[in-house]
């Protein structure tokens, strides 16, 4: 998928958008898509961490959310903590974003409770093509440690046959705005046949992995989540939210970065901190 058809949705959601608060990265990307030449083709918005529960306080100790350092109130993406001084999350989360236009919320599931932390370089995945949106990844190192933060295992490897997933983020919900309490539903593994079925050669099985519920749609991240984690019942990473087209459509899973198919390159990344 291209960034462009990636972003006509948002194209679409603008209102939804503008009242989610998801501040000035939404908004600059709503920008891109109404300079899109193409048709807008992404169906009906159904927002959503869709079909989604209140996380309960220490259920994603290491997520955060990034936000807008002129007004730290809009948070736009999620992260995770990999390190106590190193989020992980989407490239085109940070994609124009010099180290003083970001801050990570972290601490807590209601976001106006988190604590705001400034962050020292952005480092995005060498890989990462905005046009297809392959190795969506970047590094956000934050100028102190959190300490005593804690931080999430990487999967290491592609197992593939994952099960039930579990997606969490503050994004745009049923409801069309964001969440103030973070929310998670669980999504099903969706195999690299299945997906590539959905989204063509707009799915790259090298830098991806997708879940949801292809039969009847309902459960998803949604914008906003972009960033944010997608975890195995034993507390892996697996993803990172990328993209999908729509939110929680029957056919149309959300697409994430693979992070055990990119555990390599991201722990050397880690490594040249
Ligand atoms: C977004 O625009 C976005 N349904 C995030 C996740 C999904 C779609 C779009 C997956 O940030």
């Amino acid at each position: 998928m291209s960034r462009v058809q990636h972003y006509r949705k948002t194209l679409v959601t603008i209102g939804a958008v503008i009242a989610a608060g998801l501040g000035a990265a939404a908004l600059a990307l709503s920008t891109a898509g109404a300079n899109a030449e193409e048709p807008s083709g992404g169906g009906d918005f159904d927002a959503q961490i869709i079909g989604g529960d209140p996380a309960a306080e220490g259920q994603f100790p290491w997520i955060v959310a990034l936000a807008d350092a002129s007004d730290p109130s809009f948070n736009y993406c999620g992260g995770q903590l990999v390190e106590q001084d190193v989020v992980l999350t989407a490239a085109h989360c940070t994609e124009g974003s010099d180290p003083a236009d970001v801050v990570i919320r972290h601490g807590g599931t209601d976001i106006t409770r988190t604590e705001v932390y400034e962050v020292a370089e952005i480092v995005v995945a060498d890989g990462y093509d905005g046009a297809t949106m392959a190795n969506d990844w970047a590094l956000v190192k934050l100028a102190e440690p959190i300490a005593g933060a804690a931080t999430v295992p990487l999967a290491d490897a592609d197992t593939k046959d994952w099960g039930t997933l579990t997606v969490a983020g503050w994004g745009t919900t049923e409801t069309g705005s964001g969440s103030q309490d973070l929310l998670h539903v669980d999504v099903p593994y969706v195999t690299d046949d299945e997906c590539a079925g959905a989204y063509g050669g707009e799915f790259d099985a090298a830098s991806m992995i997708c879940a949801g519920d292809l039969e009847h749609g309902g459960v998803d991240s949604c914008q906003g989540d972009s960033g944010g984690p997608l975890v195995s019942a034993d507390g892996v990473l697996v993803g990172v939210v990328s993209w999908g087209h729509g939110c929680a459509e029957a056919g149309k899973p959300g697409v994430y970065a693979n992070v055990g198919l990119l555990h390599g390159d991201i722990t050397a990344a880690l490594a040249a901190l």
